[in-house]
């Protein structure tokens, strides 16, 4: 099989990119391990940044997005018993869409059937294969039969666990980590939010977000220990928790139900410098990871996505590689101003274990001269809306 660009992996980036690709009328193919429900039954990110929506656009693949999802003007910051709103139109001019990463990828996955675009489900072992040369290509195999795609560019696409990063040798790539003493305990539940809108909550029994999917189902997470596990985690004990570590009146109204999903995830911000190996490109949590403190892991993704497929369309229009040359770049300026406010949100917000009174202190500053300069919340409220591209 021989096709312009093979994409290893069908999450958002992968999708977007093969879409984007599709839509210009450049070939490619998509390969992923797993199947298609197994992908579609993972609960990850919930807004999206004004710059996603629009690349949903590019795509053809916005219009559930638009009927379903909810547009949000601000957030609250809740801490000392109240809910402090940070107004996100009024400071930026820019809202944030909350729709959840499982729809967007539904919608995707819709798009790129109706193109008729090969995705390649279940592809074991996949491997990609001389990106430092002008002829690349990638193995797989599938039902116990091996596979060759040969192409022009490789996109990794396959996330953090992927083999795209680890088929670099080490010596040509640099990473930088930094693991959070902490996970995010998290459910979804059929009921309606305890708020309209989004609540960070900084609270001395640690962090909690009170999110959600639509009018009648709330996404929570509470900060946990990494040692916890889900089956000493109740649904009842989870509330019971989460609403000690909200304002009253939201502890008070909080409407409460089955959770019908639970999940821990661990915390990190990593970065692996450069983002492009010869023929190979690393995209979206191939080559990056933040903590969702920010709400950057997917809108990140997409960003890298953006830069891509501009490289991409320009070399196979103009047969300029100016634009892919610079991708890495380009990426990881992004990149690092994503990672940078994701650390600072969940250094702000969480409590970490070998934090004393001062940090506290610093802490409780930080948050008092947040809701109380507009400069300084107009500075966390471009992050959070999503800088440039
Ligand atoms: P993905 O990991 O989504 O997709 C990679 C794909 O590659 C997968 O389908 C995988 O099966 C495939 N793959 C992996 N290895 C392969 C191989 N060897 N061969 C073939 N295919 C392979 N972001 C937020 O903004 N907010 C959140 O609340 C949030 N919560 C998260 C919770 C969890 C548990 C995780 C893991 C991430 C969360 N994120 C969140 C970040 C998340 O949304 C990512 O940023 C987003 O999924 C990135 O998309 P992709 O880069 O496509 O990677
Ligand atoms: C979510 O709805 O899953 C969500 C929202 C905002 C975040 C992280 C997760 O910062």
């Amino acid at each position: 099989m021989r096709t312009q660009v093979a994409i290893i992996g069908s999450g958002p980036s992968g999708l977007l990119l093969g879409q984007l690709l599709t839509n210009a009328g450049i070939e490619n193919v998509i390969l992923d391990r797993v199947s298609k429900d197994y992908i579609l039954g993972r609960v990850r990110a919930g807004v999206l940044e004004e710059g996603m929506v629009s690349m949903m656009e590019r795509a053809g693949a916005a219009d559930r997005m638009h009927r379903d999802g909810l547009e949000h003007d601000g957030f609250s910051l809740a801490f000392d018993g109240r809910d402090h709103r940070i107004d996100l139109f009024g400071l930026t001019g820019k809202r944030v869409l909350v729709y959840g990463q499982t729809e967007v990828t539904r919608d995707l996955m819709d798009q790129r059937e109706a193109s008729g675009a090969t995705t390649i489900y279940s592809a074991e072992n996949v491997a990609p294969h001389d990106f430092d040369g002008t002829n690349p290509y990638v193995t797989f195999e599938r039902e116990g039969v091996s596979h060759r795609i040969d192409c022009d560019f490789i996109a990794g696409c396959d996330g953090y666990h992927g083999i795209s990063r680890k088929s670099v040798p080490e010596h040509s790539l640099t990473t930088f980590e930094r693991v959070y003493p902490f996970g995010w305990l998290g459910i979804l539940a059929d009921v309606p939010p305890v708020s309209h809108e989004l609540i960070y909550a900084n609270h001395s029994r640690g962090f909690a977000l009170c999110s959600m999917r639509s009018a009648s189902r709330s996404r929570y997470y509470i900060q946990c220990g990494l040692d916890e596990k889900i089956e000493d985690w109740s649904d009842e004990r989870f509330y019971d928790e989460l609403r000690r570590r909200l304002p009253a009146e939201h502890a008070e109204s909080m409407v409460v139900g089955p959770s019908f999903e639970k999940s821990i995830a661990p915390l990190r911000s990593f970065v692996a410098e450069p983002m492009r190996f010869g023929r190979l490109f690393l995209v979206g949590d191939a080559a990056h990871i933040v903590p969702p403190t920010g709400a950057k892991g997917l809108n990140l993704a997409t960003s890298d996505v953006f830069y891509l497929f501009e490289g991409l369309q320009e070399y196979f229009s103009e047969k300029s590689a100016a634009a892919i040359d610079a991708y890495s770049m380009r990426a990881l300026k992004r990149v690092w101003g994503a990672v940078r406010f994701s650390w600072s949100m969940t250094t702000m917000m969480h409590r970490f274990p070998e934090a004393g009174e001062f940090d506290r202190k610093i802490q409780e500053a930080e948050l008092n001269y947040l809701v109380s300069s507009k400069p300084a919340a107009t500075a966390l409220a471009e992050n959070y809306v999503g800088m440039p591209y």
